[in-house]
């Protein structure tokens, strides 16, 4: 144990898989008595095969982008403790010892199997109960199943999720069983787009399937769509759209090809799904109002029942910007800020100092060199700036949209901007600002809101 437990920790590279087949537990015995530097931090130079055996490991919380981004690069990708929570805010890198350090009780590999919010009580899987004054739900989400359109293969060996870091390590690996093959992503969405992005990157051939017109389709216009299309069909991604999957043709345990509604077969060496998410919320059904699919929350974060609180994913909050309406937004950002929110306002009880949050929604995305951000909502007229040609790839792209309600800014996307492009398109949705005239703003683009 001590031995395999050794070589998942330090990820030890496997450049052979059938000669790790061939030498089974050997491997393990052998490698950890070589004087390798501590594990953990070791980065795979390649996929690494040894996922299955990684299944299981607890880590303290960590925060999820590097997932579907850095972690699934063919070379130098990020592992654990890299990116542990607080790191992507710059903040300190919440380690297991960091809890330690801060008198903080972290209890891993436990589940919550039911709550009770009259007594304030929590009954966990190993049958202990925990009495709180003031309870945090950060459930997050989970990953919505195939199984739930009716389509059998998500215990298939080569069909993947992602959602937690053992989804990921079950990614690289199935990657790494299938170089130059075929997979087939199911969903034109974030995780599609930079799983998509990824499996290129890993040379592995790519058909995206979607029901949507194009991708991305809760905020890209067809034009910005066009755009990603056009960049992901020239680096070899083929789109299958307005398409249903119906089934999945399964022999020994793994996908082999994937059916379409029209009867279409795609090959299929791995499968990648993401068709969203549902929010966490089981524990509190029935016990606190519910919105949104969320937990229902005021601007203090603070849930129908005024001991619990609810932040990230799980969290349906009043937005000021958009005059109020509750929305619950899946994204790291929000996840960062509304944990804050809470905490800001549990040291505040008489509320003197914080009042309720005032959220800018914003979501990005990184897929090859890309990279873009969104700020706001995508709602009223879209007002596209910038040259949304494709390119041969020579120049970065910068590109853009505004979206105008009721002569303001609504919300403004913004590719390829830099740091101070992307605050100050952020800056003009924060203050809403005035457009006398649509035609003016498509003609002056960035600069409406760099000159501003
Ligand atoms: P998503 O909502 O972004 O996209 C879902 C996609 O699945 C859409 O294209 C939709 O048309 C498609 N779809 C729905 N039903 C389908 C079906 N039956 N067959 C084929 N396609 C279908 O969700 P996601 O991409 O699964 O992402 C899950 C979560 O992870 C979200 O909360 C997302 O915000 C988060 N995430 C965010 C980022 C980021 O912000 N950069 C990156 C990765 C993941
Ligand atoms: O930015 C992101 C990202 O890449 C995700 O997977 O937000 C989500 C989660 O961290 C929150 O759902």
């Amino acid at each position: 144990y001590d031995a395999i437990s050794s070589v998942v920790r330090r990820k030890v590279k496997v450049t052979n898989i059938a000669e790790l087949e061939k030498q089974g537990l050997m491997f393990a015995i052998q490698e950890s008595q070589k004087d390798l530097p501590d594990g953990g931090l070791a980065l795979c130079e390649k996929p690494s095969y040894i996922w299955h055996a990684t299944a299981g490991v607890i880590f303290a919380p960590y925060e999820r982008p590097a997932l579907s981004k850095g972690y699934l690069l063919p070379q130098g990708a990020p592992r654990l403790p890299a990116f542990h929570t607080c790191v992507g805010s710059s903040d300190e890198l919440l380690t297991e010892e960091w809890y330690n350090e801060h008198g903080i009780v972290l209890i891993l590999g436990t589940r919550v199997v039911s709550a009770d919010v009259p007594r304030k009580t929590l009954l966990t899987s190993s049958g202990e109960t925990i009495s709180y004054k003031t309870l945090i739900v950060a459930t997050g989400a989970r990953a919505v199943k195939l199984e739930e359109f009716r389509v059998r293969g998500s215990d298939a060996r080569n069909v993947c999720y992602l959602r937690n870091v053992d989804d990921a390590d079950k990614l690289v690996g199935v990657m790494g069983s299938c170089p130059g093959g075929n997979a087939v992503v199911v969903g034109g969405g974030y995780i599609g787009m930079e799983c998509a992005a990824a499996l290129v990157n890993n040379n592995i051939k790519v058909t995206m399937v979607f029901p949507g017109k194009h991708c991305m389709d809760r905020f890209f216009t067809p034009k910005i769509a066009e755009f990603y299309e056009s960049y992901y069909t020239s680096k070899g991604v083929a789109f299958v759209k307005e398409a249903a999957v119906t089934s999945m043709q399964i022999s020994a345990g793994k996908v082999t090809g994937v059916l379409l509604g029209d009867g279409r077969r795609l090959p299929a060496d791995m499968v990648v799904v993401g068709v969203g998410a549902r929010a966490n919320t089981g524990l509190f059904d029935g016990q606190l109002a519910m919105e949104k699919g969320g937990i229902k929350v005021n601007g203090r974060m603070q849930a129908s029942d005024p001991s619990v609180y609810a932040v990230g994913d799980v969290a349906a909050f009043p937005v000021k910007l958009f005059g109020g309406d509750v929305i619950r937004l899946e994204h790291v950002d929000c996840a960062r800020r509304t944990a804050r929110h809470a905490v800001a306002a549990i040291l505040d009880p008489s509320g003197s100092a914080v009042g309720d949050i005032d959220y800018l929604p914003f979501f990005y995305s990184r897929v090859f060199s890309l990279s873009w951000q969104f700020y706001g909502d995508n709602v009223g007229e879209a007002v596209p700036f910038g040259d949304l040609a494709p390119g041969d790839g020579s120049a970065a792209p910068k590109f853009g949209a505004y979206w105008v309600r009721e002569g303001r800014i609504a919300g403004a996307f913004l590719e390829g901007g830099s740091p101070q492009e992307n605050e100050a398109v952020a800056a003009v949705v924060r203050r809403g600002a005035t457009v006398a005239d649509v035609a003016e703003l498509e003609r002056r683009g960035l600069a409406f809101a760099t000159q501003a």
